[in-house]
C-alpha cells in the first residue's frame, strides 16, 4: 500500500479551531440547558464574521452574478485575477506602487499562506512570532519545511516570543539568517500593532540576514491610529524582502465569499538573483485557477468610495464589540491587551493553563473563547476573545463574564 506523507504525522493531531468546535459540541451534548435562550452558548472563539454584507458591496456581488448570465458580462477563468481589481488594490492600499502583475488575487489569505510555502522548499528555516496564527506553523510542517523526521533536513521552527515584556515585538537578534519569517500586524492573537519604527527595524534585520518576511495584514482595516502602518510596504526597502498577504474576509465580511490578495514585488529575489515574483506567477498559474468572478465583482465594489465607507462602518461595528469585551474584562480585574486597533482581546489569567480557563468560561458563562496556548508556547495562560459577533450576543456574553468573579 501507499505510504502516508511523513509531514502529516508531524502536525498536531487537530487544527485549533475544529478542536474548539469539538469541545463546544461535547459540552452542549452534556448540558441540555444550552438549548434554552438563557443557557445558549455564545461564541467569541473563532474569528468568523457575523454581520450581513453591507448593501453597496452586496450589490457588487449580485451584479457580478447577474453578469455571468449575459453574453457581454460572461467571464471564465481569470487566473491571477481581474486586471481592474489588481490595479484598484494597488491604488487603494499601496498608493499605486505595485504594477498589476505584482498583485495576485486569491481565494483568501489562509489559502495563499499555504501555497506560498511552495516557493521556498523544505530546507528553509521558518520563524514565527510566538504566539501567532497557527496556520504559519502547521502549514510549514505540512510542506516539510520544518519536518521532524530523520533525514528530512530538519531545520526546526524558531518561535520568537512576543510578550508584555518586549511590548509584543520580537527580539530580532534571534531571527535566524536566511529564514522565512511570518509577521502579523495587527496581530492575531495579541491585537498588538507594530509601529513604523518597529517595522523599519524588522525590514532592516530581514535585509541584513537575507530573510523573507511574509507579512499578514488581514486585520489592517481595523487600525484607527493614523500613526500605525497598515502595510509592510509603508517601510522603505520592504519591496526587496517582503511578501504581503491580505484579505477581504474581515473588512468586507467575505469570510464565506472568499477573496484575498498577495503582493509579491518584482524587486524580491532569491539568493541567486532569480525572481520570486516569476516563480509565484508560475505556481499560482499551475495549482490555482483564480478567485471566483462573483467574489471579485464584490471586491471591486468594496474598494470604491461607497464600498470603503461600508468597510469602515463594518470594522467600526466590530471594534465597538471589542471595546465592550475589553471593558467587561477590565472591570473584573483581568489584565488584557488588544481590541483598540484590532478585533481580538488577549486576556491573561496568571498561573492557569489556557485550556483550563477556556473550560471555566465555557462552564460558568457558556461563552466560547480560544485558548492562547493554541497559538504557541508564549500563549499559555492567555485566552483570546474575538469581537466578531452580533451586538446583542456580545452584550449578553459581557454580562455573563461577571460570573467569573470569585
Ligand atoms: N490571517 C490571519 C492572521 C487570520 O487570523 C485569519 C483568520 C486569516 C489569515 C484567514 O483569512 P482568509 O482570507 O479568510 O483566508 N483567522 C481566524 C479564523 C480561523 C482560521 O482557521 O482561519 C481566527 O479565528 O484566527
Amino acid at each position: 500500500m501507499i505510504e502516508r506523507n511523513k509531514c502529516i504525522a508531524n502536525i498536531k493531531a487537530g487544527y485549533l479551531f475544529p478542536e474548539i468546535a469539538r469541545r463546544r459540541r461535547e459540552y452542549a451534548a452534556a448540558h441540555p440547558e444550552t438549548n434554552s435562550p438563557e443557557g445558549r452558548i455564545i461564541s467569541l472563539g473563532v474569528g468568523n464574521t457575523t454581520e450581513p454584507v453591507l448593501p453597496h458591496i452586496d450589490a457588487g456581488l449580485v451584479n457580478g452574478a447577474k453578469a455571468l448570465g449575459t453574453v457581454e458580462g460572461y467571464s471564465g477563468y481569470q487566473d491571477e485575477g481581474l486586471l481592474e481589481l489588481r490595479e484598484k488594490i494597488s491604488s487603494v492600499f499601496y498608493k499605486g506602487m505595485f504594477s498589476a502583475d505584482e498583485v495576485f488575487i486569491s481565494d483568501g489569505a489562509k489559502c495563499d499562506i499555504g501555497r506560498l510555502q511552495l516557493l521556498f522548499g523544505a530546507g528553509t528555516p521558518v520563524a514565527v512570532q510566538d504566539p501567532s496564527y497557527p496556520v504559519y506553523v502547521d502549514g510549514s510542517v505540512l510542506i516539510g519545511a520544518a519536518g521532524g523526521w530523520a533525514g528530512s533536513g530538519y531545520q526546526g521552527i524558531s518561535y520568537l516570543p512576543c510578550t508584555a515584556e518586549n511590548s509584543y515585538f520580537p527580539d530580532l537578534s534571534k531571527l535566524p539568517a536566511n529564514s522565512l519569517f511570518y509577521f502579523c500586524s495587527p496581530n492575531n492573537p495579541t491585537g498588538a500593532v507594530a509601529s513604523k519604527e518597529q517595522l523599519s527595524a524588522l525590514v532592516k534585520a530581514a535585509r541584513e540576514k537575507g530573510c523573507v518576511i511574509i507579512f499578514d495584514g488581514a486585520y489592517a482595516e481595523f487600525i484607527r491610529d493614523p500613526a500605525l502602518p497598515k502595510s509592510i510596504f509603508e517601510i522603505d526597502d520592504a519591496g526587496t524582502c517582503a511578501i504581503e498577504v491580505n484579505s477581504f474576509s474581515k473588512p468586507a465580511g467575505f469570510t464565506g465569499v472568499r477573496l484575498g490578495w498577495t503582493i509579491v514585488p518584482k524587486d524580491l529575489k532569491y539568493l541567486n538573483g532569480e525572481s520570486i515574483n516569476a516563480d509565484w506567477a508560475r505556481i499560482a498559474g499551475t495549482i490555482f485557477n483564480g478567485a471566483s468572478n462573483i467574489a471579485q465583482a464584490g471586491g471591486l465594489a468594496a474598494l470604491d468610495a461607497e464600498g470603503l465607507k461600508e468597510v469602515r462602518a463594518l470594522t467600526d461595528f466590530y471594534l465597538g464589540n471589542a471595546k465592550l469585551i475589553k471593558s467587561a474584562l477590565q472591570k473584573l480585574g483581568v489584565s488584557c491587551v488588544g481590541g483598540d486597533n484590532s478585533p481580538y482581546i488577549w486576556a491573561r489569567f496568571l498561573g492557569r493553563t489556557s485550556w483550563d480557563v477556556f473550560a471555566e468560561i465555557l462552564e460558568k458563562c457558556q461563552v466560547v473563547t480560544t485558548p492562547g496556548s493554541g497559538f504557541g508556547p508564549a500563549g499559555e495562560s492567555f485566552v483570546r476573545f474575538s469581537a466578531f459577533g452580533h451586538r446583542a450576543d456580545v452584550e449578553e456574553a459581557c454580562g455573563r463574564l461577571s460570573r467569573l468573579k470569585g
